[in-house]
């Protein structure tokens, strides 16, 4: 065995470690469909869920109004043409309950669960160079030995705290929107006040003032948001949409962001203004997010395009909310339009003319601190009986510097990460080999339909472990000259586009002192998917392919 087993055995460990082909961490969509692909393959696999059970984002996220901004019928899998003439979406947006009953439904229906550990959460992950393995250790003392290590964690499943003192001093209750309690929260009668208005304090607001005795919303940067239009899926449209499912799903895939939009034609600045409008009006309606992203050519490349539909947004806030200060103060500015995620709502704008609720501007009078009668801002004391703090995650990287993880020549990720995360194509680390992230940081993930891309990872991934073992490999490695070509590529894509202009997570700026790097691959899915199949066709152009040795244990027969 090698060089880690040696050591873990002069640390006096008793348990030897299991040995498997494949450890899958996490089991939201990403993992799910990673054990379903690798147990395909005839790989034995062992998982690993910090959660209670599967769903991923949407096992935690349960705050009021949890619902996704990507319309049901395509965001859910496409691998299974079975799976998805049964299951049957009630509302264009499913709700965090209806999505999370789908994922329990395909984990049951392939029987995903059997390999999976809950409540367990990967510690370390370890690198053995002499046996070409992963160790890997989790916070209940399990130690597991596999070839291959497959993070499965999703990008936005690291809560963030705000960096505000206090919080453990206050008398009432405090909540994260993505760890929201299972058994609910009493809200009526309350006064709650909300810090964080990106999608989870915009989804959440309407409803929460609609419960609560006052809603106080702490507001930092307001972001845009649009009507959402949600309803239930008429019966027709059900069926009409099963009739043509695969060509759907193709159309899909050839689409810049993984959902079926007309490409626009035209620049923003190319029609007069009352053109501008009635595009923008007949874009706002969609009650779609790439309605009004894709509503012209070049809104997320040009400041003055782009500077026309945030004006646009700003005079629907305008006619929304009735004190002209308060639409101002909801009123983005900040940074351009769509550089932020924008979001989808439901009556958000005109939450704030209820008598109920109060906007506090955290930027003009910022948060001093928690207090024990509730939260404390330059311009006073403001008393609550319950905080939810609706601000957001340490994305992307976040998960994957959860646990502690060791490379080769014991290079540690976060070392390696310093600066900034750095991959080749999103999915592998120089240095790290047989680990693959799923939507890791340099790939399309956030800016594209999320069902789309998992499935897109998960089988380039589990293709490229076939070949591996086909071929009698023991591993493969992301060489750093291709990591750093593929690092200036993101970068360049990035810098064509005002995403850069935003403290946005995508950028890192929400959490402090993390390195400010656009994570995502902004190139778009067909450019991205030909790429990745280029590298594989190019026998892993990019990769180092090393032979197994005789003291590497064999694989395991499929
Ligand atoms: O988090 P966010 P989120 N003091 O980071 C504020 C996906 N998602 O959970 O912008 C005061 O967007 C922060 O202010 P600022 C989706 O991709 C999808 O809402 O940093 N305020 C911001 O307003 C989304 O983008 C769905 O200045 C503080 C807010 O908290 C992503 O998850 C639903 C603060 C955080 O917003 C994250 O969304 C929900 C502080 N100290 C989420 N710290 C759907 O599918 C932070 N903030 C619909």
């Amino acid at each position: 065995m090698g060089d880690l087993v040696d050591a873990w055995e002069t640390r006096s460990v008793t348990r030897a470690p299991d040995d498997v082909d494949a450890v899958v961490v996490g089991a939201g969509f990403a993992g799910l469909y990673a054990h379903h692909r690798l147990r395909a393959l005839g790989l034995t696999v062992r998982g690993f869920e910090a959660a209670g059970g599967v769903g991923g984002t949407w096992w935690w996220n349960r705050y009021p109004g949890a619902r996704c901004d990507v319309e049901s019928m395509d965001y859910c899998y496409s691998f299974s043409p079975e799976l998805e003439q049964e299951w049957t979406w009630s509302e264009r947006y499913a709700t965090q309950p209806e999505i999370l009953g789908y994922l329990e439904h395909v984990a049951d229906r392939f029987d995903l669960r059997r390999d999976i550990q809950f409540e367990t959460r990967v510690t370390e992950a370890a690198w053995d160079e002499k046996a070409q393995r992963w160790y890997i250790t989790t916070d209940h003392g399990d130690r597991v030995s596999a070839q291959f290590c497959i993070m499965a964690t999703g990008c936005l499943s690291e809560a963030k705290q705000p960096e505000v003192d206090g919080i453990e001093t206050f008398r009432g209750d405090v909540f994260h929107t993505g760890r929201w309690p299972h058994e609910g929260v009493e809200l009526a009668g309350r006064r709650v006040g909300v810090i964080g208005t990106g999608s989870s304090g915009i989804q959440s607001i309407p409803i929460m003032a609609r419960e609560v005795e006052h809603l106080t919303v702490f507001q930092r940067t307001p972001n845009f948001t649009m009507p959402a239009k949600n309803a239930p899926l008429e019966p027709e449209a059900v069926a009409a949409r099963k009739t043509r499912a695969r060509e759907h799903r193709d159309a899909m895939r050839s689409s810049r962001a993984g959902v079926v939009v007309p490409m626009p034609e035209h620049s923003a600045l190319a029609v007069d203004d009352d053109a501008r409008d009635a595009h923008y009006d007949r874009a706002w309606e969609t009650g779609a997010l790439y309605g009004m992203v894709a509503a012209f050519n070049d809104l997320l490349i040009d400041r003055d395009a782009n500077d026309t539909a945030a004006e646009y947004v700003r005079a629907r806030i305008r006619e929304t909310v009735n004190d002209p200060a308060v639409a101002e103060c909801l009123s983005p500015r900040n940074h351009p339009f769509g550089t932020k995620r924008p979001c989808l709502d439901t009556d958000y704008y005109a939450t704030f003319n209820r008598d109920n609720v109060t906007l506090v501007d955290v930027r003009a009078t910022p948060i001093v601190a928690i207090t024990p009668a509730g939260v404390r801002t330059t311009d006073g004391e403001f008393e609550l009986d319950t905080i939810v703090f609706a601000t957001g995650f340490d994305a992307m990287t976040g998960p994957l510097l959860g646990p502690d993880i060791t490379g080769a020549g014991s290079l540690k990720l976060r070392d390696k990460w310093a600066a900034g995360p750095r991959t080749y194509l999103g999915i592998a680390i120089a240095g790290f080999p047989n680990l693959f992230a799923v939507t890791g940081p340099g790939s399309p993930s956030v800016l594209v339909n999320m069902a789309v891309a998992i499935e897109h990872h998960v089988d380039w991934i589990v293709d490229c472990i076939a070949t591996l073992r086909e071929r009698g490999l023991a591993s493969i490695d992301a060489t750093v000259e291709a990591e750093d070509d593929w690092v200036d590529h993101v970068n360049a894509v990035a810098n064509l586009t005002l995403f850069p202009h935003a403290n946005s997570w995508y950028m890192g700026a929400n959490v402090p002192g993390k390195p400010r790097v656009f994570m995502p691959y902004i190139g778009g899915f067909p450019r991205y998917d030909e790429i990745c199949r280029d590298v594989a066709a190019h026998d892993y152009r990019g990769f180092t392919l090393t032979p197994a040795t005789a003291q590497q244990p064999a694989p395991s027969s499929p």
